[in-house]
């Protein structure tokens, strides 16, 4: 085991709470949804326990309606704003009693989680024993999605904020804050006591996912009233992706359970139609990429990003798609002097380096990506991207976000945002096993 893999355990193991790790000390003192399944991947390399353990405990806090919150708030802590408080989850029905949570979603990672978990571990009577237990509650998810968030019946699910996306302030959410106008807050952050202002969202950006927040507690977090009136309701092609991979895993592991035939039906259904609609609405022809669809607005958003090659860990593009797509991504954000990949186009006035989703390299959305490139046998740009993740590492240290321009790294080599952050150590855990 070389010492980029070790120093990745012990963060790992420093940032485990007694059922579910932390992303990162005092900046994400919680338990995060999609981090805990890239953490799950990186844990299952060394203590598998503790791998099913940390997606246990997050399926425990899942809502009667079948969807699992993007914070539970199992501890108590100051160090991090807005918390359970300011969410109020229960103020939704649905909420379970036991664990305060938000009542927002985040990207639908946990089917092809549990695909990782068999693939990685060594007992696979075993694992298949824990996926048997839980593999219910990951489909009925998928039901929570379809039922209540595929207003359209389109295959495609909406989410009604950006920290629904995960990518919480890039540049092609200021269209969406161009058509609404929240009031002032008084609120006191706590996320630039941890980090650098300029590395972080702004104070009005903050106003914005308040007030949307403030909207869904109006209407109980009830997902109609949501979908009826909140100014934030967008197609994201990460998020949809992701829940399309998860469909398709889900369907592998039902497979191997034998028996499920309905759910792997409904499963298929679902994929299907989603495919063909992600691929006639999501697509732009001028930039070849996908991209994001504003329903509110009833328009494309039309910005490439990291999110935008997420479709191909999920199989959605066509041969020819794919190496129009790929096209994008060496001439966009490959060029020379740039690592894999930027979470937002170089070319773009919207672009900022060293800004957290508004330029910055993320390791969840690079290993996305790698598999992605993988899947379609575009092995080279997939080593590179691999390849830049783990220099990044070695030479800044297990941070939470980097800048792309290898310039930056002349002087003085420095990452940004939250440093031992748990997903950029379980996933190069994950990469180094490879
Ligand atoms: C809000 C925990 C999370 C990640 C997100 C990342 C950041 C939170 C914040 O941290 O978001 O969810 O307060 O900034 O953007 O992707 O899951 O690591």
């Amino acid at each position: 085991m070389n010492d980029l893999q070790k120093k990745a355990i012990e963060i790992l193991n420093k940032n485990w709470k007694e059922g579910f790790t932390i992303p990162c000390e005092n900046l994400y003192p919680f338990q995060w949804k999609w981090d805990s399944g890239f953490i799950a991947i990186g844990l299952a390399h060394f203590n598998i326990e503790r791998a099913k353990a940390e997606i246990e405990t997050l399926l425990n806090a899942q809502w009667k309606n079948g969807m699992i919150p993007h914070i539970i708030f199992h501890n108590e802590s100051d160090t991090y704003f807005p918390g359970k408080d300011f969410h109020n989850s229960f103020l939704s029905p649905n909420a379970r009693k036991e664990y305060p949570s938000t009542g927002l979603v985040q990207p639908p990672v946990l089917g092809f989680v549990l695909e990782e978990l068999y693939r990685i571990s060594m007992n696979k009577e075993a694992i298949m024993r824990y996926i048997e237990t839980h593999i219910d509650k990951v489909f009925l998810n998928h039901q929570y999605f379809y039922m209540k968030r595929d207003v359209h019946n389109e295959g495609l699910v909406y989410i009604y904020h950006n920290w629904e996306s995960g990518t919480d302030n890039s540049p092609m959410w200021d269209a969406i804050w161009e058509t609404f106008d929240p009031p002032k807050y008084e609120f006191e952050r706590r996320d630039t006591d941890h980090i650098a202002a300029e590395q972080r969202p702004t104070n009005r950006e903050y106003e914005y996912y308040l007030y949307l927040i403030d909207i869904a507690k109006q209407y109980a977090y009830d997902d109609a009233s949501i979908a009826a009136n909140s100014p934030f309701l967008v197609q994201d092609p990460l998020f949809n992706s992701l829940l399309i991979k998860s469909n398709e895993s889900l369907i592998k592991l039902y497979k191997i359970l034998g028996g499920h035939t309905d759910k792997i039906e409904q499963l298929t259904k679902w994929n299907t139609k989603a495919i063909a609609s992600f691929n006639s609405k999501l697509w732009n022809n001028d930039l070849k990429a996908y991209v994001h669809y504003d329903m509110r607005n009833e328009r494309q958003l039309v910005y490439a990003s990291s999110s935008s090659f997420a479709p191909l860990f999920a199989g959605i593009p066509s041969e020819k798609r794919c190496s129009e797509l790929l096209t994008t991504l060496k001439s966009r954000f490959g060029m020379p002097g740039y690592y894999l990949c930027a979470s937002f186009d170089p070319s773009h006035t919207g672009f900022n380096p060293k800004k957290y989703w508004r330029g910055p390299v993320w390791i969840n959305m690079n290993w996305i990506i790698f598999r992605g490139l993988r899947r379609y046998g575009a092995d080279e740009l997939a080593n590179r991207v691999k390849e830049d993740s783990i220099e990044l590492i070695e030479k800044c240290g297990f941070y939470e976000y980097f800048d792309p321009r290898m310039e930056s790294y002349r002087q003085e080599a420095i990452g940004l945002g939250g440093t031992n952050f748990s997903w950029s150590a379980a996933l190069i855990i994950d990469l180094l096993n490879e």
